[in-house]
């Protein structure tokens, strides 16, 4: 079928859908039905739904004697659209132009002729309602088309009931200049009234078109409501979740040592209310599946298999779309979302406790924290201490101390005021940013630890270096024990929480 129409403007998967509609209805005529797929092809949106409903009977025809027909057409397109009648540039040139390159009269007219795909306009990867008139539609698109042309989306609400409602998308790009094959962008669908409030379900459609021209399209249903389905309060504190972890793209070979203290440190960190997410994108291997397990199974942690993001070039295992997807996915599943990574450790300077830090932040929407980055090699040597059955940061005790430096920062955010989000911070929120909290709350970084499986302290420095600076590799090292002091601690949480983890010690 793909190879007797004209050279399609539109993806396939529309066309065929297109014509099983019509291999169901009788058939009238066969000039009539190319007619009506050359409309569907060409025109706005509006003009489509005024089609299917204002058309009383008759649809048309399967495509059994379509090839004869192309002939014909050029003449009845434009009665047909005559009939409909249009602001909006008329499909009659496009029409023509196809037909023009499917039958070249003149030997110097070249034709250019498409094969395959390079990048999809959207891949969608999640839709969330975000509130009582607004919805968040997470994806990646061509990254050539947003940087030459003027992609735009339209959103409608259609209710069970047959009624729709539209509303312009805005769209925004949360990872512009990152970007590779794939662009990430979030579509923002916000309506002036409450889309499904007498809850008999519906669903939220969306358009995508290619460039300014409301011609060339596609159209998908983003998110369906059930009846029923709908309910308000979700979208109004309390929440369930105090805390809300989003971690970006798993990649790699992940250490399951260095996950399972991870997940044990920071389920004792955040308390019972809190939730972590992961992604999946291949650094979940059996091994750090079996560390994670429990912390699923007890409903602390959530694994998100995004294997198949692999498919799709975007930035770095695609963790601006991961989190964008965690922040609209969760968006009032917590009063705080935390970004940061598994080789990071929030940690809260002497008297702080996390609620007395929030509460004191609670007015910023988002709040940076600065890290202290660790050593991944260095360890005192002490023959009193048995390296190989220690956690990571109960023996990676330097960290490295320049003064005055731009430090890398993680951050945490109201995601109920977001709209979207970056992976060092969010550049589309309403509310305040705070960033001087490192007296607060800071973080410990152990980079290049996650995915090393031999013995971690691989520099032993004497006794005397805890007393002085250390210089290694040019960088000052100072001795830091603060996570060590908690190690007891956080065993022992482990150890009540989810009980022995086999071949750990
Ligand atoms: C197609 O349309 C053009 C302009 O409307 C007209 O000149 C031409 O004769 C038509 N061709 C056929 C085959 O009807
Ligand atoms: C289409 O046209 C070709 C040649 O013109 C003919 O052999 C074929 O049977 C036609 N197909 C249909 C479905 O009519
Ligand atoms: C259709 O076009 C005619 C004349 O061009 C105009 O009078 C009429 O208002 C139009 N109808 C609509 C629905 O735009
Ligand atoms: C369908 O439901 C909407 C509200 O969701 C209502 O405004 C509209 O009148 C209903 N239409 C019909 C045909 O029942
Ligand atoms: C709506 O959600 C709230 C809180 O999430 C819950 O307590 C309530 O039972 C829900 N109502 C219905 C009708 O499901
Ligand atoms: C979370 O929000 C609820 C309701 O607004 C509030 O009572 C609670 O203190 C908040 N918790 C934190 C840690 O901010
Ligand atoms: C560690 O200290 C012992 C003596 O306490 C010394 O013999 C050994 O060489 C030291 N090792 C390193 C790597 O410095
Ligand atoms: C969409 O944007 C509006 C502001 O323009 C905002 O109020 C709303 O919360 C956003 N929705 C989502 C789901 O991000
Ligand atoms: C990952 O690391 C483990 C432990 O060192 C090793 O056994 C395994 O072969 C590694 N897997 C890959 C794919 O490199």
């Amino acid at each position: 079928m793909r190879k007797e129409s004209p050279p399609p403007s539109v993806s396939t998967t529309t066309t065929s859908k297109l014509f099983t509609v019509f291999e169901t209805k009788p058939l009238v005529a066969t000039l009539l039905a190319l007619t009506l797929v050359l409309l569907i092809w060409n025109l706005p949106p509006y003009y489509q739904n005024l089609l299917f409903t204002t058309r009383p009977c008759s649809a048309p025809t399967p495509s059994a004697s379509f090839n004869t027909t192309s002939t014909t057409t050029n003449s009845s397109t434009t009665t047909f659209i005559a009939s409909v009648n249009s602001s909006s540039p008329s499909p009659v040139y496009s029409a023509a132009k196809k037909f023009s390159t499917q039958k070249p009269i003149d030997p110097n007219k070249r034709v250019f002729q498409a094969y395959g795909n390079a990048a999809a306009l959207f891949v969608q990867m999640g839709a969330y309602r975000g509130g009582e008139r607004t919805f968040a539609v997470v994806g990646l698109a061509s990254k050539p088309i947003h940087v030459f042309g003027r992609p735009w989306f339209k959103c409608e609400w259609i209710s069970n009931n047959g009624s729709s409602v539209r509303a312009k998308a805005y769209k925004i790009l949360p990872d512009w200049g990152y970007g590779r094959v794939y662009t990430v962008v979030v579509v923002n669908c916000t309506f002036s009234v409450t889309p499904n409030s007498d809850n008999i379900g519906g669903k939220l459609m969306i358009n995508a078109y290619y460039g300014e021209s409301q011609r060339k399209y596609e159209k998908f249903t983003a998110l369906e409501e059930a009846p029923g389905s709908y309910n308000k309060s979700k979208f109004h504190p309390p929440y369930q979740y105090e805390y809300l972890y989003c971690g970006s793209s798993l990649y790699g070979n992940l250490s399951a040592s260095r996950m399972r203290e991870w997940m044990a440190y920071h389920a004792w960190f955040f308390g019972p209310s809190s939730h972590f997410v992961f992604h999946d994108a291949g650094g979940v291997n059996p091994a750090v599946r079996a560390v994670l397990e429990p912390w699923v199974r007890a409903g602390r942690a959530t694994v998100q298999d995004i294997r198949a993001q692999a498919d799709f070039d975007g930035y770095y295992y695609n963790q601006f779309l991961v989190v964008n997807d965690c922040l609209h996915r969760y968006r009032h599943a917590a009063n705080w979302t935390f970004y940061f990574d598994v080789d990071e450790y929030i940690y809260l300077p002497s008297g702080n406790t996390l609620e007395s830090v929030l509460k004191e932040f609670s007015e910023y929407t988002q709040f940076t924290i600065e890290q202290n980055p660790m050593s991944s090699k260095l360890c005192l040597n002490d023959s009193t201490q048995d390296y190989s059955r220690q956690w990571g940061f109960e023996k990676l005790l330097f960290r490295e101390s320049r003064n005055g430096i731009r430090r890398d920062r993680k951050y945490a955010i109201q995601a109920k005021n977001a709209f979207a989000t970056g992976v060092h911070m969010s550049e589309n929120v309403v509310g305040k940013a705070l960033h001087k909290t490192e007296k607060k709350i800071r973080y410990y970084h152990y980079h290049n630890t996650i995915t090393v499986h031999e013995e971690l302290c691989r520099e032993l420095l004497p006794q005397s270096a805890k007393k002085r600076v250390t210089k290694y590799d040019n960088l000052p090292y100072v001795y830091d024990d603060s996570m060590k002091k908690l190690s007891n601690t956080i065993k022992e949480f482990e150890r009540k929480t989810i009980g022995n983890l086999q071949g750990f010690v």
